[in-house]
């Protein structure tokens, strides 16, 4: 089933490792041809090629619109060379055979990415080129297709291991990544089209155009098998697949999980003061923003150190060696932030398993996206979260008005609460998270375990009484009865932020009011289900 190459169609727009292509092909005595860009990079290096208007017998016209959609292409592309009748074509239409075709696309999501104008992103919407790979990979019995350049080295070696041919194994491979490319290229676009012109959800792009990063040992349980895929065409959105891994094991789905929860989070705190987040199965355990980055991740440790025991720990600064010193005084699975000093690599150099992830570029806590969810049957699709509190949101409801204090703790109480699995409750004192009560099925049992947290915290540090008092509390969604804001107030908490809305918030208000608490209403929820 080897298949030795006559003929390659090079026709490239990212000319990376074309010379050295071509000249391995040439050594191998096959025939180049090529449309006009790329038969100019391969002459300019030196190499023998056939312009493709010679074998079309037609120009490259209409500003390269229509260079390669002609029989002459495509038949030497999908002839079945041992059928007689595919074979008697070719002879009659003097049809020869193409048995490499090396493709790589317009750069249309580049395009797009730069903000191009509509006419130069059309333009760069290419047909010629995903036809002949469509065409190549659907013949792969006999033909090669190769359209990423990463592949040439696969390539050359094949050739060279088998004197200038393929194995049919590897033209397989080949072509199931050639449709894959031309799904992700397809979906790019229709995307395109619907964000540009209907403002619309187009989740194609979501499920079909992933390239595949690496497969992971196991899912979220040792009998799942899991892998991790990032957009085909390249995103925008610099997240945990681009983080560089400094040391420690690999990573695994769960870890992945993990950190993206606490990279979600940090990112939301901007890069102005330092903030730790300390996150245990997707939930924070802790977050804390402080004068320096030590002081944060004390802060955050304290609020519940007990979960914070085999946690990832995200920062929005780089990592200094005393706060490095002090994150590997517990066991940490991972750690991510934008750098870290040498005293940092030092100190985490003793942690052989740790891992440590360095990120340049922080995600945008406030971009746009979609998450998609899969149910038995389908795939459920929405906007992120990326709902942001203004000020002009903030309605006081109560008789009391917070204090600078307590809207500072409110707001900050309320971002944490974002990331906090419904029912959230979160309690917060000066920048520093008190309780954190997470994923109960009714409000009253999230705050009840806020309060005991911060209970516990106080036993564990000797304090006179928990953090809870004189603290801020935030609850995701709206309280539906009074009795989670009672339990607030027997926490000790003097300000409370929340969305508002229930039928019942006169009773809930009334309630406030009684315990002498301020409220706000943000009119916005944050359920995270
Ligand atoms: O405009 S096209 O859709 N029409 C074609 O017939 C065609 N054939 C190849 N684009 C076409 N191509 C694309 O041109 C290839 O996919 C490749 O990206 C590019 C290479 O052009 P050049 O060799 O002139 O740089």
């Amino acid at each position: 089933t080897d298949v030795t190459i006559r003929r390659a169609l090079l026709s490239v727009s990212d000319k990376t490792g074309l010379a050295d292509l071509g000249r391995a092909l040439a050594a191998h005595g096959v025939e180049l041809v090529s449309t006009g860009g790329t038969a100019a990079a391969l002459r300019d290096a030196g190499l023998t090629v056939r312009d493709i208007s010679d074998l079309t017998g037609f120009p490259e016209m209409m500003d390269g619109r229509v260079k390669t959609l002609h029989p002459k292409v495509h038949g030497g592309l999908l002839a079945v060379r041992d059928d007689p009748a595919h074979a008697a074509s070719m002879a009659e239409h003097e049809i020869g055979a193409i048995d490499l075709v090396v493709v790589n696309l317009y750069p249309f999501a580049a395009t797009v990415a730069k903000g191009a104008g509509r006419e130069e992103v059309i333009e760069n919407i290419d047909i010629g080129g995903p036809s002949m790979v469509r065409s190549a990979a659907k013949n792969h019995h006999y033909v090669t297709i190769v359209t990423d350049p990463a592949d040439y080295g696969v390539l050359i070696e094949a050739l060279e291991a088998t004197g200038g041919a393929t194995s049919l194994d590897f033209r397989k491979a080949m072509a199931a990544k050639a449709f894959a490319a031309t799904a992700a290229y397809d979906a790019a676009i229709a995307q395109w089209f619907a964000v540009t012109d209907q403002q619309q959800h187009f989740p194609h792009t979501l499920l079909s155009a992933s390239k595949l990063v690496s497969t992971l040992r196991y899912g979220e349980n040792p009998h799942q098998s899991a892998a991790l895929y990032v957009p085909a065409q390249g995103s925008a959105v610099k997240g945990l697949p681009q983080a560089r891994q400094l040391q420690g094991k690999e990573l695994s789905y769960n870890n992945y999980n993990d950190a993206n929860a606490a990279l979600e989070l940090i990112a939301e705190f901007g890069t102005d003061k330092p903030a730790v987040v300390i996150v245990k199965h997707a939930n924070p355990c802790g977050v804390a923003v402080a004068a320096t980055p030590l002081e944060a991740w004390k802060a955050a440790l304290a609020c519940d150190s007990v979960s914070a025991f085999g946690g990832i720990v995200a920062l929005n600064t780089p990592l200094d060696g005393p706060t490095a010193e002090a994150i590997c005084e517990i066991f940490t699975e991972v750690v991510v932030a934008p750098g870290a000093d040498d005293a940092a690599l030092t100190a985490f150099a003793r942690k052989k398993n740790l891992r440590l992830l360095v990120l340049d570029e922080m995600p945008s806590a406030n971009r746009s996206g979609l998450i998609t969810v899969p149910i038995a049957g389908g795939v459920l699709v929405q906007d992120r979260d990326n709902g942001a509190l203004t000020d002009d949101m903030l309605q006081v409801v109560t008789k009391r008005q917070p204090t600078e204090q307590e809207l500072a703790d409110c707001r900050f109480a309320w971002t944490v609460a974002k990331h906090v699995k419904s029912n959230a409750i979160v309690y917060a004192r000066e920048g520093v998270t008190a309780g954190i009560g997470a994923g109960q099925m009714n409000r009253r049992d999230s705050a009840r375990i806020a309060a005991v947290k911060a209970q516990e915290a106080a036993e564990t540090y000797g304090w006179s009484a928990p953090r809870t008092v004189g603290s801020a509390v935030a609850s995701d969604a709206f309280f539906p009865f009074a009795d989670g804001l009672l339990a607030a107030v027997e926490a000790g908490a003097t300000a409370v932020i929340q969305p508002g809305g229930s039928i019942r918030d006169d009773e809930v208000i009334a309630a406030a009011d009684a315990a002498g608490l301020a409220m706000v209403f943000t009119g916005m929820r944050h359920f995270r289900h």
